[in-house]
């Protein structure tokens, strides 16, 4: 068994709470014949959104929504091929992939210092530093952004495309570990997660073939038009070459039917009795990818954008 040590940040509002719960949730229905995913809690905020999650379709409202403090989540994470002449060719073995991970979910405004009047910003100072602190000792990294924001107002736009400045910050406080050259964080894999794509596919006018559409979108290529050239020579600044990326669209709402999942969007059942459709309709999308990526390395929907840091700049002149 693995100790993992990972962190999730994003700016305010990026999907990071609903992707941890979403994909705690996922694990929990997650049924295929090759192979088993188990999670364990090992602590009280994993127990708990494991045993409130479905809350989620009742009132339209994570009941941990708009992260306020640091949250630590310890579960155990198992990967286990049912037979070893498995599909995915990457279990080589017969036995399981068990990592422990330690997750913490951070408030957005922790570090993207978003202006609005309900952040406290000396309570954000503590977090940060807190925040840096396990930023030193994390071998995994999930950084999420919302991949609607694509189609909004320009000024709104713009922020994503400031997103490695308040990175640069951050990451220039957490070095720690020398490198030739210069010195670099000591994070292994890091996973960029396009959240809310259901979003952002019906906002380009897709209905029954939002999920379809999905799949037709080169995810680095998209994260390159959204975060523009900045953001990649952050990563390049701060991470060793070996450092393993994964790119991909993640959503916490899902699909329904290939199309986006309305009883979701437009709070169909929310505030009523959670009927059994409700839950049977809730199902996220490639939102164990992340986790799996941060545990094994490997792509794990088959729609993940894998490549080592130092291939970055190669793979990026495609879209230039
Ligand atoms: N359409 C859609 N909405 C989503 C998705 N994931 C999250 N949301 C919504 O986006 C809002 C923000 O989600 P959160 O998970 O709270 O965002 P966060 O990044 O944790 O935000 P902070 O804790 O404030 O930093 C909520 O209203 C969610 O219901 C998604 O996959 N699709
Ligand atoms: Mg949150």
């Amino acid at each position: 068994m693995t100790d993992q040590n990972s962190l999730i940040i994003g700016p305010s509002n990026a999907g990071k709470t609903a992707l941890l719960a979403a994909f705690l949730y996922a694990v929990s229905q997650f049924h295929q014949k090759d192979y088993t995913l188990q999670v364990q809690a090992q602590n009280d905020n994993t127990r708990h959104v494991l045993k409130h999650v479905v809350e989620f379709l009742r009132s339209g409202q994570l009941p941990f929504q708009g992260t306020t403090t640091l949250i630590d989540y310890d579960f155990l994470f198992s990967i286990e091929a049912q037979h070893s002449r498995s599909v995915f060719r990457w279990f080589q073995s017969h036995r399981p992939v068990v990592s422990r991970v330690h997750f913490v979910d951070s408030p957005g405004g922790s570090v993207f210092g978003e202006e609005g009047e309900e952040i406290d910003y000396a309570a954000m100072g503590e977090y940060r530093r807190a925040l840096i602190e396990k930023l030193k000792k994390a071998e995994g990294l999930v950084l999420c952004v919302d991949a609607a924001e694509h189609n909004a107002q320009v000024d709104l736009q713009q922020k994503n495309g400031w997103i490695y400045a308040y990175l640069n910050d951050i990451f220039s406080r957490a070095i720690e570990h020398t490198h030739k050259g210069l010195p670099k964080l000591g994070v292994k894999r890091l996973f960029l997660c396009l959240n809310k794509c259901d979003l952002w596919a019906l906002q380009e006018g897709y209905e029954g073939d939002a999920q379809e559409s999905i799949h037709g979108v080169n995810p680095l290529e998209f994260a390159y038009q959204l975060l523009g050239q900045g953001f990649f020579n952050t990563l390049q600044t701060w991470f060793s070459p070996e450092t393993e990326l994964g790119f991909a669209f993640c959503s916490a709402y899902g699909f329904l039917d290939g199309g986006p999942n309305t009883l979701l969007l437009s709070g169909i059942g929310m505030g009523e009795q959670i009927q059994k459709q409700h839950v049977d309709a809730w199902r996220p999308f490639q939102v164990l990818d992340p986790f799996v990526f941060l545990a094994s390395g490997k792509n794990f929907s088959g729609s993940v954008s894998c490549l080592k840091l130092k291939d970055l700049s190669k793979r990026l002149m495609e879209f230039r």
